[in-house]
């Protein structure tokens, strides 16, 4: 069943209000609940998950330095809506099949806040999870401006409670960024990239099975999900009708597994201004951006002079990525803007030629270095399954980071699929990827490069809380661990992978 294209408008999720807003702190309270959605306007409702009644969920907008609480409630059915495979670790037969526990992805917050994935919880609070230890989590926001997002990161069922629909956007804000004139207002949209496949009923589709199936489970976790159809803020294949102005566009890919190279097909440029953790030194035209699950890219883009111009977002990235499908007409394409709206004011916004200074972290200043491989494996079952430094989730912790340290991480990718690594509570800096022989290394333990060491891409020049780790490839990061103490994940950003063993704690001491 294809469903045509740009026949629904872009939804634009609407900010959340504060349940009560102090001088010094702000809290909200977010509902988690089952509902139906329109998805397509050819499409029968779709039953859903969301946060307040809405798939994505509110925009969640705070201020540098905020103190913000949020009580996360889950008012979701007992049963689930995916399939639930309940081999996976966390989630066995013995506990209860709808958990949730949120992270605000890219946050810098205490570990109890963190959303720690067997820190989950139930309706009412029912039943939690052995490192459940409150109710009300608190947000310090001491990030600069950024684009973040919430999620659900339940351990066990995170591919499918996002893929049901429960994640949405964290914007920081901050007087830099204020100050800088950028696109504003209704000027300044955030876009939640996914893909899904729906059943002819309007349902989503999520496998029940790999495509070779293991005959002994009714339902067995898959090594990706690959959707058949775009969707963006939740709509398949949107438009959005705009000014003939410059924009501001926060670029998320909230995908399970699927990577976008985003292009428009007018070959216009996109220019660049931030990164995952916010505004980088200088902004960057270019002509495409790649973006793995949970990466975002915010870029402006300037549709001055092109009145009664139709433009599509087209995505050519093969999926999986970099070895699989390339993309066809359907996943090549994106959404549409339609430059028809009169020009309400003339638009003074700037792409501003300097953003502020991003110092380097110095490799000298590195006092820990870690090896780490990215494996893949064969579970009891027989299925394939990768694996962070060959450990899965229940081994005992090895990342033990000093608080106030910095630490160069070498991802040593010895698989065939890119990882997009991302490490909770730090933002990162990328120092370069280099090749190496992988087989060499499998026999003898010791990193043989084969090629140069290669400079991050432009678009990668800021801070990042999520790296793509290339097969035949080291990928360097460079982190400082803090401002807090405690336990924290780090893990594969392809949901399939990460609830499939590709995550482990890590735990920042004193
Ligand atoms: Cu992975």
């Amino acid at each position: 069943m294809i469903l045509s294209k740009f026949v629904d408008e872009l939804p634009i999720p609407p900010v959340l209000k504060p349940y009560r807003k102090h001088p010094y702190h702000t809290y909200y309270k977010v509902h988690m609940t089952e509902f139906k959605q329109s998805l397509h306007s050819e499409l029968n409702d779709t039953t859903v998950w969301g946060y307040e009644g809405r798939y994505p969920g509110p925009t969640i907008e705070v201020e540098s330095g905020e103190k913000v609480f949020v009580k996360w409630i889950n008012n979701l059915p007992a049963k689930h809506l995916l399939p639930v495979d309940y081999t996976v670790h966390g989630a066995h037969l013995d506990v209860p099949e709808v958990r949730t526990v949120v992270h605000v992805h890219g946050a810098s917050v205490e570990p109890e806040s963190d959303g720690y994935p067997e820190a989950w919880f139930t309706k009412g609070f029912k039943k939690v999870g052995p490192y459940y230890t409150k109710k009300v989590y608190r947000y310090d926001n001491c990030m600069r401006s950024c684009t973040l997002w919430y999620h659900d990161h339940t351990l066990g069922i995170t591919r499918l409670n996002i893929y049901a629909g429960l994640a949405g956007f964290y914007l920081v804000r901050d007087q830099q960024e204020r100050l800088l004139n950028l696109p504003c207002g209704s000027y300044e949209i955030p876009l939640m990239i996914q893909d899904k496949s729906f059943n002819k009923d309007g349902s989503l589709y999520y496998p029940r099975q790999p495509e070779k199936p293991v005959p002994e489970l009714k339902t067995s976790i898959v090594p990706e999900f690959i959707g058949d159809t775009i969707l963006v803020n939740g709509k398949v294949w949107p438009y959005l009708k705009v000014e003939p102005r410059k924009y501001r566009f926060r670029l998320l890919n909230a995908s399970n597994t699927r990577f976008y190279r985003l292009k428009l097909d007018s070959g216009q440029l996109l220019y660049q201004i931030g990164t995952d953790g916010g505004l980088m030194e200088y902004p960057i035209g270019v002509k495409e951006i790649m973006l793995a699950p949970a990466e975002r890219a915010d870029v402006i883009i300037d549709f001055t002079n092109l009145e009664g111009k139709n433009i599509i977002m087209t995505n050519d990235a093969p999926a999986s990525f970099p070895t699989g499908d390339p993309a066809d007409k359907n996943t090549g394409t994106v959404m549409q803007f339609r430059v028809t709206l009169p020009l309400s004011n003339i638009d003074t916004s700037v792409i501003p030629s300097y953003m502020g200074p991003l110092p380097k972290i110095k490799e000298k200043s590195a006092s820990k270095i870690r090896y780490l491989t990215l494996n893949d494996n064969m579970d009891k079952y027989g299925r394939e399954f990768m694996l962070l430094d060959n450990k899965q989730w229940d081994a005992p912790i090895t990342e033990n980071p000093k608080l106030g340290s910095t630490e160069i991480w070498y991802l040593i990718n010895l698989t065939t699929d890119t990882h997009p690594i991302h490490v909770h509570l730090i933002d990162f800096q990328i120092l370069d990827r280099r090749a190496f022989d992988v087989e060499r290394f499998k026999k003898e333990r010791v990193i043989h490069y084969t090629g140069p060491s290669i400079p991050p891409e432009p678009q990668e020049r800021g801070l990042k809380d999520t790296v793509r780790a290339n097969p035949n490839q080291v990928t360097r990061i460079i982190m400082k661990f803090g401002p807090y103490t405690g336990l924290y994940v780090w893990h594969c950003h392809i949901l399939e992978h990460e609830d499939h063993e590709m995550m482990r704690p890590f735990v920042v001491i004193r």
